[in-house]
């Protein structure tokens, strides 16, 4: 079809059943293969319908447990099969967990996502993950957990004690995952995440692009994540970040306008989800984010670091959001202990709730 009947007419993908689980990989090829005018098009008319486009919803990030990770995966600096320099961390106390994230309320974040090198938690640590969540749902924060595989009971330990989200990435196409990880199966991370669902709590699964991967990968991963029985509410989409020890240190550059197609993508196949602009933001500057923005990404994580890498300076990203008129997307939250009435709950107002 030609930019200017697609212009004209909504395309065919626009006029189907919006939440679909039936994508074949042609088709999301399809999708990428557009006009680049006419991809972002459809895409911002679909982020339209599901949510307010002028508003980003605003994660932190903390790193409880850091190195000395014992998988593979080439991307990772906190493998310790690669040496990146990094030095590792016993998992961290629940207090100290909690004094951050005091802090990232403070700074205006709504969900509060705790990281750990781990392939998978050992029973010894689940009381002290259990006391986290606790301690981050008490101070009125979403919570987000990113643990490595979970166990069915694990998952539901995780969903009593009141976790949000859980963060498994499936990382890349089926196919290429055999390049980037050898020490568990991609039919793992699948198993991981029926986990978590059948606990009733959300997902968060996105991947990582840049990895020397071809389209047909980048498009094999939406494949999977759009075709999983629900949508995760929550999709990541990481830029590679490159990390001088790691397999991928000199991984080429991916076009800028490639990664955008590839959120754009995302935002049309899975309308009604979160779509998060994660790992690789500090080398994006003003107008690719601006641009990721109208391509659907309406997440970010917030504050100087990520998990080991940096991340741009939150008033950096304030600053941005004011030029362009977007807000910090606001949540109804139960009652935090402080407060006398459940109240509409704006963390972006410096952690005040509202009374
Ligand atoms: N160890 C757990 C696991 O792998 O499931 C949780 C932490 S792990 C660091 C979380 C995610 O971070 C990975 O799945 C990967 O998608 C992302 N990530 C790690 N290193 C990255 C890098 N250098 N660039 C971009 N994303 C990265
Ligand atoms: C996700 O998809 N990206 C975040 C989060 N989930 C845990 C992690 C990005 C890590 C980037 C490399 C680092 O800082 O170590
Ligand atoms: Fe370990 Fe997670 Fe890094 Fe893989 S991505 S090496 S599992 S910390």
């Amino acid at each position: 079809m030609s930019s200017s009947i697609a212009a004209a007419r909504p395309d065919s993908v626009l006029s189907r059943d919006e939440i679909r689980h039936d994508w074949t990989v042609e088709e999301v090829e399809a999708l990428f293969s557009q006009p680049f005018n006419d991809l972002l098009f459809q895409a911002q008319t679909l982020h339209r319908r599901y949510f307010d486009p002028n508003q980003v919803q605003v994660s932190t990030l903390l790193s409880i447990k850091t190195g000395a990770c014992p998988e593979d995966c080439a991307y990772c600096p906190q493998s310790t099969r690669y040496d990146t320099g990094l030095e590792a961390e016993k998992l961290m106390e629940v207090e100290k967990v909690l004094e951050q994230a005091r802090a990232a309320r403070a700074s205006g974040a709504t969900r509060f996502c705790m990281g750990a090198a781990w392939r998978c938690p050992k029973p010894r640590d689940m009381p002290h993950v259990v006391a986290m969540v606790r301690g981050v749902k008490e101070l009125g924060l979403e919570s987000c957990m990113t643990l490595g595989m979970l166990t069915r009971d694990q998952a539901e330990e995780l969903a009593d004690a009141g976790l949000d989200y859980y963060n498994h990435n499936l990382d890349t196409s089926p196919e290429f995952y055999g390049d980037i990880i050898t020490t568990r199966t991609y039919r793992d991370r699948l198993e991981t995440l029926e986990h978590v669902r059948e606990t009733g709590m959300k997902i968060c699964s996105g991947g990582i692009v840049g990895m020397g991967e071809q389209q047909r990968d980048r498009a094999g991963l939406l494949q999977q994540l759009a075709n999983l029985p629900q949508h995760p509410e929550s999709v990541p989409i990481n830029m590679l970040v490159r990390v001088q020890g790691t397999p991928l240190q000199d991984e080429e550059d991916l076009d800028p306008f490639e990664f955008i197609r590839t959120i754009a993508v995302a935002r049309i196949m899975m309308p009604a989800s979160h779509v998060r602009l994660s790992a690789g933001r500090e080398e994006m500057n003003e107008q690719m984010h601006a641009l990721a923005y109208f391509a659907g990404a309406n997440s970010i994580f917030y504050g100087e670091k990520l998990l080991t890498t940096p991340n741009p300076r939150s008033n950096a990203d304030m600053a941005l959001f004011d030029r362009l008129g977007i807000q910090p997307e606001q949540r109804e939250v139960e009652r935090p202990p402080e407060t006398p009435s459940a109240q509409f709950y704006n963390a972006a107002a410096a952690g005040t709730p509202a009374t």
